[in-house]
């Protein structure tokens, strides 16, 4: 008998956890597999991407923090993963709306997490804004340059490390330096920050995840914009 998994046959939660199998174990292949099929069943690709690989993208990390897996394996979930967000770019960055402000975005100084930081550029592309993506390892030169360039409404940060967290009160005043610090909002997140170290830092506002900054965003963008009036 074979013990082949039928993808289309598995419930809409039992597909979703297949394929947070299959990113624990580091199978792209399959990963893209499960993907596709969950968007044949007309689910949206947010949800696709949270419910399976964030999902399954957690266990890594516990078990990771926990000493059951190491790096090598963990970079192959990371590849995995992005192998299914790239099937999910379009559809996370498709808009038909006019575009509505322009963000930076980058992983701070010292920190080459990108998995959560790109999504979050996707999801703000999708909703309408212009992203400049700056990558990993950003250093406040290269926020400072960019945004010297770019005048966008919003600076976004992304750290996953607590000894690289710290690095974003850093860039903040740098920008205060430069006396660039109260003409553009201040968006942070990553996986160990919380409201009370946004407070700290000065930033604007925390974010929990890529919806919280979608909306974060809108609602800053729009209070900016109605004061300039
Ligand atoms: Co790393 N790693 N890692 N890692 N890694 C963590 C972060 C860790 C928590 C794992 C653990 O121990 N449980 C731990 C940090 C512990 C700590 O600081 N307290 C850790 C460690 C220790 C390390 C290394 C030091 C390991 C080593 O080398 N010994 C090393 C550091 C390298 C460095 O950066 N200098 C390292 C390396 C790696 C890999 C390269 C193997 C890989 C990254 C691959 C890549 O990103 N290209 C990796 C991964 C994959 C993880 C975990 C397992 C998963 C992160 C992830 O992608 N999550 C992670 C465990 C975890 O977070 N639970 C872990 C999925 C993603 C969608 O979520 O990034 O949280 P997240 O993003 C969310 C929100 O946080 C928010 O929205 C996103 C989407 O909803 N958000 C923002 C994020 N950024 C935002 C910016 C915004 C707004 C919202 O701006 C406005």
């Amino acid at each position: 008998m074979s013990d082949e998994i039928i993808l289309s046959e598995l419930s809409l939660a039992e597909l979703y956890e297949q394929i947070g199998y299959d990113l624990y174990d580091g199978y792209k292949e399959e990963v893209v597999e499960g993907v596709k099929e969950a968007l044949s069943r007309n689910i949206a690709a947010y949800e696709v991407m949270t419910l399976s690989m964030v999902a399954g993208m957690d266990v890594v990390g516990n078990d990771f923090r926990d000493g059951k897996l190491f790096v090598p394996e963990v970079l192959m979930a990371a590849n995995a993963m992005k192998a299914g967000m790239e099937l999910l770019r379009p559809l996370l960055v498709a808009t038909g709306a006019p575009t509505i402000g322009k963000m930076i975005i980058g992983t701070v100084k010292g920190d080459i997490h990108d998995i959560g930081k790109n999504l979050v550029a996707m999801m703000m592309e999708g909703a309408g804004f212009e992203v400049i993506n700056l990558g990993i390892n950003t250093d406040a030169d290269k926020f400072l340059t960019a945004y010297k360039q770019h005048k966008p409404e919003i600076l976004g940060m992304s750290a996953l490390l607590t000894t690289t967290m710290p690095y974003m009160k850093v860039v903040i005043e740098r920008f205060k330096a430069e006396g660039l610090r109260d003409e553009v909002i201040v968006m942070v997140g990553g996986a160990p920050l919380n409201e009370a170290f946004a407070e700290a830092i000065e930033a604007d506002a925390y974010c929990q995840d890529a919806a919280v900054a979608v909306e974060t965003a809108k609602k800053l963008v729009a209070i900016k914009n109605a004061k300039a009036i």
